[in-house]
């Protein structure tokens, strides 16, 4: 299938058209901040940095950076660069912890958010022939909304379903015709789980492709999930305070999502010095928003790990490259002193052939930090015995040690006993942190 783009000039643009639109539109956001919101009035200031010492993407690295706790000292709209009338939309996230935080929108960035979603659209081959099925949530959370504008930008036909009541999405998969599905990975896994359950053949969807992202995902689920419901899975990344989902999208090659450069610069840094890290270097992406007008978050820190690569893509776009983040600096264990990222579990359960149905507790016990690792078994083991039942137990115990360096528990559960989600999943629960430790 020959190669599709939404807005070919610009995504295959040489890396100094792309430089010269960057340099043009920072130049102007850092001065439309200044003059509009006090915060980054005060801190530039402070950091005797004015709008005139800002002549290209070159001279990102001297304005301070923005975090969650800013969203959240100028909740609800104290960061807003743009007076309440242009405001044509609001949505939130309250996070996994903490007081909400909130973003505007201008019919303007409206706009640019259903162009960035239709770019992601047309990546995956979808356009105005295709059911788009958006099963994640609508309401403040931006999943829903965000891939729906990119459906109608492209003409296709949206199919708003939002999250959960799953026997209905499996029906609407059948007899709507659904050809792209847009949900959180896990959503898509349990959707597939459903769908075998019922007997019902993959093949027998209009299915071909899913839009899966929201939460961190490994490639070995990405393969279950593209067997499970005989589709290209691709990988879509976003935040909410930077648009919502799209920020970056994944083309045809599956390995990593280009980020929409012409709207937001990404820079990634050592999370705990804030120096720049060149290409290649695992480190916290931070966005620069460079075309918006009610919510220009400069240097935004997102807590997100990734690596970015400016190599050439075989879709001949030319957008800087991220990875699937592979976690977030707040989503990382630091058990008996190793770090630990849930991905790194995940890969060896599914390498192994289990489901990504698992939970991880964390709990600290005689000043001891402890991991138990809960999945389920598969069906065919259902009926073994407990002897083999603890063979298993032990497999997955050797191999998450030689992946991790530390030992963990490891407890079999059964078929469907854990908790599936609808939206994100939320796989780890650390006691530690509930008793202050
Ligand atoms: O999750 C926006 C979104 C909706 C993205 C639909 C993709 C699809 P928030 O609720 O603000 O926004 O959460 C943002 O989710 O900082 C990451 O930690 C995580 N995240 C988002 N996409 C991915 C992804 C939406 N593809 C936070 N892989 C981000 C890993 C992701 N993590």
């Amino acid at each position: 299938m020959a190669e599709r783009y939404w807005q070919k000039e610009i995504e295959t643009a040489s890396r100094e058209q792309i430089k010269a639109i960057q340099d043009e539109r920072l130049v102007k956001t850092v001065k439309h901040v200044y003059e509009n919101v006090e915060m980054y009035r005060k801190r530039m200031d402070e950091a005797g940095v004015s709008p005139d010492d800002i002549k290209g993407a070159e001279d990102l690295h001297k304005l301070p950076f923005t975090t969650k706790q800013d969203l959240r000292d100028y909740y609800p709209y104290g960061l807003f660069a743009v007076p309440q009338k242009d405001v044509v939309r609001l949505h939130a996230s309250s996070g996994t912890t903490g007081k909400q935080i909130v973003v505007g929108y201008t019919k303007h960035d409206l706009e640019v958010w259903d162009d960035i979603a239709a770019r992601q659209l047309y990546a995956v081959g979808a356009d105005e022939n295709d059911f788009i099925h958006v099963a994640y949530g609508y309401g403040l959370f931006t999943g829903g909304f965000g891939l729906h504008g990119g459906a109608g930008r492209i003409g296709a036909t949206a199919i708003p379903v939002s999250s959960g009541n799953t026997d209905r999405q499996i029906t609407i998969l059948q007899d709507f015709g659904s050809t792209v599905l847009c949900c959180t990975p896990s959503y898509a896994m349990y959707i597939a789980e459903q769908i075998k359950e019922k007997g019902i053949d993959p093949k027998s969807l209009s299915l071909k492709a899913g839009i899966f992202g929201a939460e961190p995902w490994t490639e070995e689920m990405r393969r279950q999930i593209e067997e499970m419901l005989d589709i290209k899975a691709y990988d879509v990344y976003g935040l909410t305070e930077i648009m919502g989902p799209c920020v970056s999208y994944e083309c045809s090659e599956q390995t990593g999502m280009h980020v929409n450069e012409d709207h937001f610069i990404v820079e990634t840094i050592d999370p705990d010095t804030g120096e720049v890290l060149p290409y290649g270097t695992p480190g916290e992406l931070v966005f620069t928003c460079i075309s918006k007008e009610c919510c220009p978050f400069i240097r935004y820190r997102t807590r997100d790990i990734g690596v970015l690569s400016i190599e050439p893509c075989s879709c001949g776009r030319t957008f800087v490259k991220m990875t699937k983040p592979k976690g977030r600096t707040d989503d990382m264990l630091i058990i008996r002193g190793v770090n630990v990222f849930p991905s790194q579990i995940e890969t060896v359960l599914l390498r192994m052939g289990y489901s990504p149905n698992y939970k991880i507790f964390v709990d600290r016990v005689n000043n001891t930090d402890t991991l138990l690792v809960q999945v389920e078994m598969t069906e065919d083991m259902f009926s073994d015995t407990v002897t083999k039942i603890k063979e298993h137990e032990k497999a997955i115990k050797a191999e998450l040690r030689s992946l991790l360096g530390i030992g963990a528990d490891v407890q079999l559960v059964a078929p469907g006993s854990i908790e599936r989600s609808m939206g994100k999943a939320k796989r780890v629960e650390d006691k530690r942190k509930l008793i202050g430790g």
